[in-house]
């Protein structure tokens, strides 16, 4: 859109964020003079959020906070002394130790960790080609964030990316928000698609967020005693005979399994084993089973060592009720909105047609819950390449795995477009350009839409997306399959081709975003389950064949011992992740850390609002400051994550705290799980 010297670009937010904001760029003479949100898009109806506003009008564009050229370590790992050097001496650099390296000891022992810093698809699939080709060891991304659960809906649905579309809760009377915090992590979401919803709102979860103290019942849970809560409700469901018997038979196995188990599981029961009052149970099973209703599962709701049971359980009540394959009902965790439309697979990272002259085996993988001592193995990792994430902000054991980070014979390449606290520690620094600098393609992971992610400018300096820095490595390395070298306006074509969305790029760049179908869609309208059996398996061999119980059970993690509490770091309102925690105006909005504890277990412990306090536990010390309220249950803190190490007092952040433990399936993350003590000193 033009008018005068001021040009109005439509693009879109590529963060890892439910929202999936439409944003409008606008440029004066060619510059941009403001990053602003795109009134007429569906999902924001206008300003972005708070910490996206300040961030891409500060940092993002502030060419002293942005990576501008490719370094070189000058002094101690971590002291953060680099020189500049060209391109191609980096890439070259990079490329002859890669290579030292896999003639020595094999490819496997280079280990490369990314995850969602931009979600946009090239520039977050693209570069794994490079590293499948390679044949190199790929960090598990999801299980910092997301694996348990994923796990846990593959055995009971086939698929753990194929949730609701939004659109079809127009027709629900429940909503079911089950560990997840709109109010932070999809403030648009809870703004118009929650708030403006006639259906009433039940959340579950620990602490009263936001969208808790704003829904219609709010079931304040104990940690890790979902699965337990599930069976309660499920209980009520059959008491009251509110059971679809008929979508059971045609399309559920495993009912008979587990209503021994249900039987038992009395309101009372689950009042003990979860701290929510047996008529409160009791309402929202009767809310949910009545319908018809949608379930979101959050992600912070698997983040806990029984995090894969607590979301197989959860699933028994959209099975036992039929709230799913209809309008107004399903049951979501995460929505591939690009894969929903296209074939499995198709994605920048794997490109069937592409590969196939020199087809790569799957990679090794490891959990990036080993990563922080197997980083102490020089053996073992060799080469430590990180793109698309923070590790030293974002992942477990962070005193462990600063001391790896450390080693000398330890060769650390970091793509980043802000130096970090783990670009400090590398070796050669690599400077991506961001997403107001390169076209791509964003699919939502809430609503199913697509948008177009559109070059407003050039790159900062000499910053490169991720996808060109790939490609140019690529030949360094001597390689000559055809698929690292893809064109990405071949690729956003090719996709959008693929995605059924009916849009060329044209289009989409026009309008700004574009829904898979026009009529929201009926996700499983068909029955039709991806299981073995090809129904929703509440009962899964296939679990069993893996180790695992047949069925969920009616599990409640212990309470911690006195002296103990169980401290939580969901997702902060200010932040993406650890994005954005080097703005000075989003660092002025959040403040100090504080750690949220109820007015009992304040007074036991002699604390009081402000005070100092510090949390300690096998990972370390780190304080806080102290805030007295009941939005947290008796037992439990409430901190957030992801603020960045070097600009906090103790020069560490809450993930020193975090014990890298495996959560029962997915061998993810139970960050929700960890346990400290609170002193005053
Ligand atoms: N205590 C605690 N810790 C947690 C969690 C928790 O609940 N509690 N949650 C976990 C979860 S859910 C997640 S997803 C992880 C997230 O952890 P990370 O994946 O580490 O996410 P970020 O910290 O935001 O790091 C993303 C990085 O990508 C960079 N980036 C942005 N765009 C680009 C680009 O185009 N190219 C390149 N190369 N880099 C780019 C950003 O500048 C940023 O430094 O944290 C986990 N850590
Ligand atoms: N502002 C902002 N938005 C973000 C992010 C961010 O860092 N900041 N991160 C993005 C990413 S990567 C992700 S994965 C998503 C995460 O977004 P969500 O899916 O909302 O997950 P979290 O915020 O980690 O945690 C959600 C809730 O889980 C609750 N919870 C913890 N343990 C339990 C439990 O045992 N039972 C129940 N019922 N609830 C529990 C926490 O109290 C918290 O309120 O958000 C994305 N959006
Ligand atoms: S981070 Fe989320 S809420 Fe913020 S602008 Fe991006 S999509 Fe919108
Ligand atoms: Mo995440």
């Amino acid at each position: 859109m033009e008018s005068g010297g001021k040009v109005t670009v439509n693009t879109a937010c590529p963060r890892d964020c439910y929202d999936g904001c439409g944003i409008s760029v606008v440029l004066r003479d060619g510059e941009i003079s403001r990053v602003a949100g795109n009134p007429d898009h569906p999902s924001n109806r206008g300003p972005l959020c708070g910490k996206c506003s300040a961030a891409y009008n500060g940092a993002w564009r502030d060419e002293n906070s942005r990576l501008l050229f490719p370094m070189r370590r000058t002094g101690a790992k971590g002291g953060g002394a680099f020189e500049r050097i060209t391109w191609d001496e980096a890439l070259d650099e990079v490329a002859s130790r890669l290579q030292g390296i896999v003639d020595a000891h094999g490819a496997g022992s280079i280990h490369h960790t990314h995850y969602t810093g931009t979600c946009s698809m090239i520039a977050g699939g693209f570069p794994g080609r490079f590293f499948d080709h390679l044949g190199a060891t790929e960090i598990d991304p999801d299980t910092v964030c997301n694996k348990a659960g994923h796990v846990a809906w593959d055995y009971v649905f086939g698929s753990s990316v194929n949730g609701f579309d939004p659109r079809t809760a127009a027709g629900s009377n429940c909503i079911l928000v089950w560990g997840a915090n709109p109010s932070a992590c999809a403030p648009h979401v809870d703004r118009y698609w929650l708030r403006e919803s006639k259906a009433k709102v039940i959340v579950i979860d620990p602490v009263r967020h936001e969208t808790a103290a704003n829904a219609d019942l709010h079931l304040q849970v104990r940690p890790g005693s979902d699965a337990a809560l599930a069976f309660a409700m499920a209980h009520v469901i059959e008491r009251d005979g509110l059971i679809d018997r008929g979508y059971i038979r045609d399309h559920v196995l495993g009912y008979d399994d587990v209503s021994p188990a249900i039987a038992d599981c009395t309101p009372q029961w689950g009042e003990e084993c979860t701290g929510v009052p047996a008529a409160d149970i009791e309402r929202a099973a009767r809310l949910y089973a009545e319908g018809p209703s949608v379930m979101w599962l959050g992600q912070g709701l698997q983040r806990q060592t029984g995090g894969g049971n607590i979301f197989r359980a959860c699933t028994m009540l959209p099975a036992f009720t039929g709230n799913i394959g209809k309008p107004g009902t399903g049951a979501y965790y995460l929505n591939d909105t690009y894969g929903i439309g296209a074939r499995r697979g198709a994605s920048p990272r794997f490109e069937a047609d592409d590969a196939s002259d020199d087809a790569d085996a799957p990679p090794q993988t490891v959990s990036q819950m080993d990563v922080p001592q197997l980083l102490q193995d020089p053996d073992t990792i060799r080469a430590y390449m990180v793109w698309n994430c923070n590790p030293l902000a974002s992942n477990p054991a962070q005193a462990l795995t600063r001391r790896g980070l450390s080693r000398d014979d330890l060769f650390t390449v970091v793509v980043d477009c802000f130096m970090t606290d783990t670009a400090r520690y590398a070796d050669i620094v690599l400077p991506a350009a961001s997403f107001l600098e390169f076209d791509d393609l964003c699919a939502n992971y809430f609503q199913l839409m697509i948008g177009p992610q559109v070059k407003c400018t050039e790159p900062m300096g000499e910053a490169l997306p991720n996808q060109e820095i790939f490609r140019r490595l690529a030949r360094k390395m001597g390689f000559t399959a055809p698929a690292l070298f893809k064109d990405d306006q071949a690729m956003i074509d090719a996709m959008l081709e693929k995605c059924g969305a009916g849009v060329t790029w044209e289009e989409l760049k026009e309008n700004g975003w574009a829904y898979l179908s026009e009529e929201p869609m009926v996700l499983w309208a068909d029955g039709d389950f991806a299981t073995p059996s090809g129904r929703i398996e509440i009962a899964s061999e296939s679990a069993r064949a893996d180790g695992l119980p047949l069925t969920p059970r009616p599990d409640a993690d212990q309470q911690p011992e006195s002296g103990s509490f169980r401290l939580l770091s969901p997702a902060d309102k200010h932040l993406m992740n650890s994005s954005h925690g080097n703005d000075a105006h989003v660092r002025t909005m959040m403040g100090d850390a504080h750690v949220a504890i109820h007015p009992e277990d304040a007074r036991e412990n002699g604390i009081g609002s402000g005070d100092r306090v510090t949390l300690s536990n096998s990972g370390g010390d780190i304080s806080f400051t102290a805030q007295v309220d009941d939005i947290v249950p008796r037992g439990t803190l409430l901190t957030h994550k992801s603020r960045w190490p070097m600009w906090e007092p103790s020069g560490a952040n809450v993930n020193l705290l975090h014990v890298p433990q495996k959560s029962d399936m997915g061998q993810s993350t139970s960050v929700h799980s960890t346990e400290v003590s609170i002193t005053k000193p």
